[in-house]
């Protein structure tokens, strides 16, 4: 007799962001065909059983903020990962599907030409479903005017900084994006910190002949970001239209977003693990060892920091938990950390040190060993969150019937996994490090489902999927952030 299904998952504790309930899985042609109170499918054939044992079931990751294959934008290196071992490491820690950029340089008038030459990147060498947010470095008329083509290529969200003198936007070239995203319903993702305040600061800092790591973290003070997450959200109000600001960092932000939140404009959030895990302290190690950690915003003061953005994300402020996975090598002067030691700096300066961690692999595990969010919570804002914000639910994101590629992780059931540190070694990124290292880690995706297929079994081979299995998809507006009213911006008179 044929099968009536791929592949069934029963015993499970099925958790998706609104409910918790002990269902059974049938994944027919890539898709969830059916989510069934348990034992109700067992008479049903299958290619393939799996048995969870009672652990959770969730969908499978949403990472909405990567970069992969980039060239020097944040410093001076490039980042190490491409789109094979970026993906690679993904599906290793149970994400499915990634948001990754494509980068317009200032001296670039185009953004078709980005988003060509990122497809071309990404091209067959994925192992997990990819979209990508285009980086606005030059919102030059002729890249304003292709905004609609973005929105018909399945592009539906872009990201503008604040900072960093290879893409900064002032004030005015901000209006002109969020104008031209609200006429087109894209999502405008923010990196708010004031870049001139960084610039002051770094020359306070370098006329006292500071250039260590640690002191990444002053010349980026939580007022730069305070005051540019503020300048965001009055831009954002004024134009009427939402806005996304990414790896919020510290409470004062958080406490203006939350207040932005609660009179009712269309201000969404975003934190990262740097920010639940890491202080200023782990800037802080002997050497150069600091640089690991310099990313931006830099890791705060203390773990009050860390427990206040723990409570944002508790409480709804923090929108979607992404890693921001910037990699960059330590042991590495040509593309990596060290490529701020020079002659006229040979224990390096902090101001040349490439922004950013790797974090696509840890992100889940990290965050559900910890034990803060409950369960439902944590699938909302890894995976349903950043699905519904950026166009991708219920295909992703979610456990619908019919609708839901069959996109699934299995965790361990309780008391199955030893608990062990977390080193590098056990990751399969093309970097030399985690910043994470030595962390305790209870939890693990035993199984990883993408479109039904079994691309990770921890205990059984590991790695199972494969380079180019990986699909591009197209985006459509997003669910959460529309617009508040309808029709043209009208200028105020
Ligand atoms: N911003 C990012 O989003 N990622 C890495 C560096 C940065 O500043
Ligand atoms: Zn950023
Ligand atoms: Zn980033």
């Amino acid at each position: 007799m044929a099968t009536e299904y791929d592949l069934i998952i029963v015993n499970g504790v099925v958790v998706t962001e609104s409910e918790t309930n002990e269902y059974d899985i049938a994944v027919k042609d890539e898709k969830v065909a059916k989510v069934a109170p348990r034992g109700e499918l067992r008479d049903a054939k299958a290619a393939r059983t799996i048995d969870a044992e009672g652990g959770y079931v969730m969908p499978g990751g949403v990472d909405a903020h990567v970069h992969l294959d980039e060239p020097p934008l944040f410093g001076k290196g490039s980042t190490a990962d491409n789109y094979e071992t970026g993906s690679r490491s993904a599906v290793c820690g149970g994400t499915t599907t990634m948001v990754t950029f494509a980068p317009q340089k200032k001296t670039e008038d185009s953004l078709l030409d980005t988003l060509r030459d990122t497809h071309t990147r990404a091209k067959d060498t994925c192992y997990i479903d990819y979209s990508f947010h285009v980086i606005v470095g030059n919102p030059s008329p002729n890249a304003l005017s292709e905004f609609k083509t973005l929105r018909e290529e399945g592009i539906s969200s872009l990201k503008i900084y604040m900072t960093y003198e290879a893409l900064q936007l002032h004030d005015g070239q901000i209006l002109d994006v969020l104008l031209e995203a609200r006429n087109q319903q894209i999502t405008t993702m923010i990196h708010a910190e004031n870049g001139q305040v960084i610039d002051w600061m770094t020359a306070q800092l370098e006329k006292r002949k500071l250039f260590a790591p640690k002191y990444h973290g002053p010349s980026h003070p939580p007022m730069a970001e305070i005051e540019a997450t503020h300048r965001a959200i009055c831009l954002s109000e004024f134009m009427d239209t939402p806005i996304l600001i990414v790896h919020v960092s510290t409470p004062s932000s958080a406490a203006q977003i939350k207040s932005a939140q609660d009179r009712g404009l269309p201000i969404y959030a975003e934190t990262c693990p740097q920010y639940l895990f890491l202080t200023k302290k782990d800037l802080d190690q002997p050497g150069f060892e600091g640089a690991k950690c310099v990313c931006s915003p830099p890791p705060r003061e203390s773990e009050a920091d860390c427990d206040a953005i723990w409570t944002g994300l508790e409480n709804g402020t923090f929108t979607v938990l992404s890693s921001d996975h910037c990699p960059f090598r330590y042991n590495d002067n040509v593309t990596g950390k060290q490529t701020c030691i020079t002659d006229e700096y040979p224990q390096g300066h902090f101001k040349y040190i490439p922004n950013g961690c790797p974090g696509i692999e840890t992100r889940l595990a990290l965050t559900l060993s910890a034990d803060r969010l409950n369960v439902q919570k944590f699938v909302e804002v890894t995976s349903s969150n950043p699905a519904k914000l950026y166009g991708l639910w219920p295909r992703k994101g979610a456990l619908v019937e019919g609708e839901s590629d069959a996109d699934i992780n299995i965790w361990y059931p309780p008391g199955k996994m030893k608990e062990y540190t977390l080193t590098n070694e056990m990751l399969h990124h093309n970097v030399d490090y985690t910043p994470f290292e030595g962390r305790n880690v209870k939890q693990w995706p035993r199984y990883t489902i993408l479109r039904g297929k079994l691309v990770w079994d921890k205990d059984g081979g590991g790695l199972l999927g494969e380079k180019g299995y990986g699909r591009f998809i197209k985006r459509g507006a997003s669910a959460l952030a529309g617009p508040r009213k309808q029709g043209e911006w009208e200028l105020p008179l």
